[in-house]
């Protein structure tokens, strides 16, 4: 068998089986399905017990996403794709000594993603020495004295890299932080790099918060909510109840979106069946197919409309607003053939839009992965923000920004200092409540750190949960800069293949999930999280853990703490009872005031939005900001396509729990690429067909093999593939500006049927 230690994937060899595409969302089969996961990884009582404590005021966030809860609660506050996320945590514990002693890296590296989540949890810590070929136990207290021994021995504190996932809990999250910044450097980069970064960056810059500016209830009192580039009814499924509600509160809405995702289509709530009410409702009232990246064109295009009709809130631009005239002059150098050519939107569809725009006296704009992953995911952004603050709708009821967050605490892990550039305000707000002075240079983000590993700049690794070398761009460059690293560590719950492209040493340390009971000194701990809307509350695991070797995050970091800087702060005592953490949390972060008190609130509480709660902006001119853009330049040389990379139904991020993408109709094989059938037409193809990817970069490409061509709605020109396969596409330095977010919706390929070898230089 050939070895893979270029870190791709390897093929699927199951067949490929295509049903219809799905024209509702939900209702039973969602129902069935989360069952299913459940009863076939953790039994039937479990599951049971599981689930129902999954988002209620006493029981544990669920770990799938960081869509909020309802004020009032039922006894299912899940979904469909929670549900698997839980029942993954719950699998038992067999990646143990013997599994590691049957199966050697070689064999595990020839293991699809899929395989290898589905082992079980990870049950004690293992350590890869260096040239073995086998992972071997390992005591703590040994492997904790390696990496403060590694760190030690570094030259400078920025020869250390420490990267976050967003599922990490405040508590964890604040402490590791402030262990990095101790030790004297902010390598903090984390997923959100990938992710939200383009949304944070552009929203500072203009209303003065990097965060969204809604609440749940807002929805109910929306008359329009846009949802561009997104698909909640596979990433978000308890979105579609808000959106739902919103409709029979009278709301209209538009999905924005080149490919038709069913979950804006029609819905049906799992729990409407015991109602005995089987009618599915129909969510979005207008699907807009912009092509991949036309967003900027199509946004510029209602704007121009709203001008022309003058639809403005002229009394809110004037006082809450700076920027207007300039921004209204620059509207006219677009012409209307730009905007309908780079959009793929003709005029009349804008026209209608942009009248929906004008009816509405609250519209809402949520949007995700399909604006943030794009070289203009700042700007186009800014855009979104430019539409709503023509018509007032910031700090209105009803109205706002809504970018929906991935990992269920990425928005909190950043409040609490998982940030690689951090303002000089929250430093200095650190260094009151830590007592020790920070660092000040900015640190690398994720693009960053590969470029520092790939030169050599980078002697330890480690990394809270995720999976570093599957969720980065450039898996080939990834995989060969990480094995430059002297020690990589990572700190996880499942197998994965940043356990198998590693540093020259590597550590796997196993920690307790969200679902299970944290036992400590003084009693059971619970951890605290913040939503997607700013709302921060508990999380407490009842589950007994899988494994009796497995260390709550908080703990791993203080025992770090201890060895390598104890004179700051007093870890033992943080780890035996977390709210000695919460009360330093609120003497070092600005809005945790009385953290203690306020996050024992039922629901929790809110963390401070000026935009939100008073119509007020922290920006230097005290108003929000109206921004002026170029149009992207979206064209690509004759022959070539633009590629997307998207998520399955099956899938958690890298974690694969399945091959069936229900929605999308694709079942048993996930090396597919979603095709127009005119572009198919014209090269000859037909669905099921083999092609091949280069991706072209400057003066650079990338080369990837085997993949199912399946003939789809969406616009020509573009094709879609799975995230994390098509990685391997994504070309390291195409990042968006400002935000340095890898363009993981913008890749530019072209497709051959006959296998060349093709060198790496264009
Ligand atoms: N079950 C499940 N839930 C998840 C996740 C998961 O993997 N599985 N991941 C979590 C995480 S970390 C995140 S960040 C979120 C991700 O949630 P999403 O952002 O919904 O995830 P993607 O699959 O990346 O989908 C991007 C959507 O944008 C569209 N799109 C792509 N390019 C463009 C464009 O140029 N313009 C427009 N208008 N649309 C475009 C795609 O067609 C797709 O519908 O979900 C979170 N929740
Ligand atoms: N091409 C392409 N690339 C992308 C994206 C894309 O759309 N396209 N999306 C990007 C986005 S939005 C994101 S957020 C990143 C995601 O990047 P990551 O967050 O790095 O990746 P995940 O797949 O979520 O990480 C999964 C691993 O986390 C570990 N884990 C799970 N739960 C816990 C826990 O409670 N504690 C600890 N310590 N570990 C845990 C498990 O070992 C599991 O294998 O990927 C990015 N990469
Ligand atoms: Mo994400």
């Amino acid at each position: 068998m050939k070895e893979r230690v270029d870190g791709t994937t390897p093929p699927d060899s199951n067949s490929l089986r295509l049903s219809s595409v799905k024209k509702t969302a939900a209702g039973i089969p969602a129902a069935v399905s989360s069952l299913n996961h459940g009863i076939r990884k953790m039994g039937l009582t479990k599951t049971v017990r599981t689930l129902l404590m999954v988002n209620q005021k006493d029981g544990f966030d669920c770990p799938g996403c960081a869509w909020p809860d309802p004020e009032h609660r039922t006894s299912f506050e899940f979904c469909e794709n929670g549900a698997k996320a839980v029942a993954d945590e719950a699998m038992k514990a067999k990646v143990n000594t013997e599994f590691f002693k049957k199966y050697s890296i070689s064999d595990l590296l020839n293991k699809s993603d899929y395989w290898l989540n589905s082992q079980g949890r990870i049950s004690r810590p293992m350590i890869l020495r260096t040239d073995s070929k086998h992972y071997e136990p390992i005591e703590w207290v040994e492997a904790f004295d390696l990496i403060s021994d590694s760190i030690k021995s570094m030259d400078t504190a920025k020869r250390g890299v420490y990267y976050t996932s967003g599922r990490t809990s405040n508590e964890a999250a604040f402490l590791y932080q402030a262990l990095v910044r101790a030790l004297g450097s902010n390598n903090l980069p984390d997923c959100s790099n990938m992710c939200h970064e383009s949304s944070g960056k552009a929203l500072s810059q203009t209303i003065g918060i990097g965060k969204g500016t809604v609440h749940l209830e807002d929805f109910n009192h929306s008359d329009l909510i846009l949802v561009i580039g997104q698909n909640p009814g596979t990433n978000h499924p308890r979105m579609l109840t808000a959106l739902r509600d919103a409709k029979k509160n009278g709301a209209k809405i538009i999905s924005i979106n080149p490919l038709p995702e069913t979950g804006l289509q029609r819905f049906k709530h799992p729990q409407d069946y015991m109602k005995a009410d089987l009618q599915s409702m129909q969510l979005a009232d207008l699907y807009v197919p912009v092509r991949i990246g036309g967003d900027a064109a199509l946004l510029k295009g209602i704007m121009k409309e709203l001008l022309i009709s003058d639809s403005i809130d002229q009394t809110f631009i004037d006082s809450k607003t700076t920027g207007f005239q300039v921004f209204k002059e620059s509207l006219t150098a677009f012409s209307w053939d730009e905007i309908e050519r780079d959009s793929g939107i003709s005029r009349s569809v804008i026209k209608t839009v942009a009248d929906m725009c004008e009816q509405s006296n609250a519209t809402i704009a949520c949007w995700a992965m399909g604006l943030t992953q794009h070289r203009n995911g700042v700007s186009v952004i800014q855009e979104v923000v430019n539409l709503l603050l023509m018509g007032g709708h910031i700090g209105r009821p009803g109205a706002g920004v809504c970018p929906v967050r991935g990992h269920s605490n990425v928005q909190g892990d950043r409040t609490v200092g998982i940030w690689e550039a951090p303002s000089e305000a929250f430093l200095s707000k650190l260094e009151e409540g830590l007592e020790f002075s920070m660092p000040r240079d900015h640190g690398y983000d994720v693009v960053h750190s590969i470029h520092a590993m790939d030169e050599d700049k980078v002697d330890v690794f480690v990394s809270m949960g995720g999976n570093f070398l599957s969720a980065t761009p450039d898996t080939r460059k990834t995989a060969s800069a990480l094995q430059k690293v002297g020690l990589t560590v990572q700190i996880s719950t499942k197998l994965n293949r940043s356990h198998l492209i590693t540093g020259k040493t590597a550590l796997i340390l196993p920690v307790l999930g969200r679902t299970e009971l944290d036992i400590q000194e003084s009693g059971e701990q619970f951890v605290t999280v913040e939503n997607s809307m700013g709302v921060v509350h508990r999380s407490k695991g009842n589950m007994k853990p899988v494994s009796k070797m497995l260390m709550s995050e908080v703990s791993l970091v203080s025992q770090l703490g201890i060895r390598l800087c104890p004179e700051v702060l007093s870890w033992e005592r943080f780890s035996n009872d977390y709210d000695h953490i919460r009360d330093l949390m609120a003497s070092s972060l600005n809005g945790f005031e009385d953290y203690n008190k306020r996050v024992r609130e039922a629901n929790g509480f809110l963390l401070p939005n000026p935009p939100r709660d008073n119509c007020t902006f922290n920006t230097e001119s005290g108003k929000a900001l109206f921004t002026v853009h170029e149009l992207p330049d979206v064209n690509v040389k004759q022959g070539r396509y633009v590629l997307m990379t998207i998520r399955s139904h099956d899938q958690y991020n890298t974690t694969i729990y399945g091959l069936h993408d229900r929605y999308r109709g694709v079942h048993g094989n996930r090396r597919i690429v979603f095709m127009n059938a005119l572009d198919m037409s014209e090269m000859g193809l037909k669905t099921r067909d083999v092609v091949h990817m280069t991706s072209h970069f400057r003066n650079t490409r990338r080369q990837s093999n085997d993949w199912i061509v399946v003939a789809y709605e969406i616009p020509r020109g573009n094709l879609a593939a799975y995230f994390p396969e098509a990685n391997e596409l994504v070309p390291l330095d195409s990042t968006a500006n400002i935000s340095n977010t890898p363009t993981s919706k913008w890749i530019e390929v072209s497709l051959s049927t006959s296998e060349e070898s093709v060198s790496e230089e264009e």
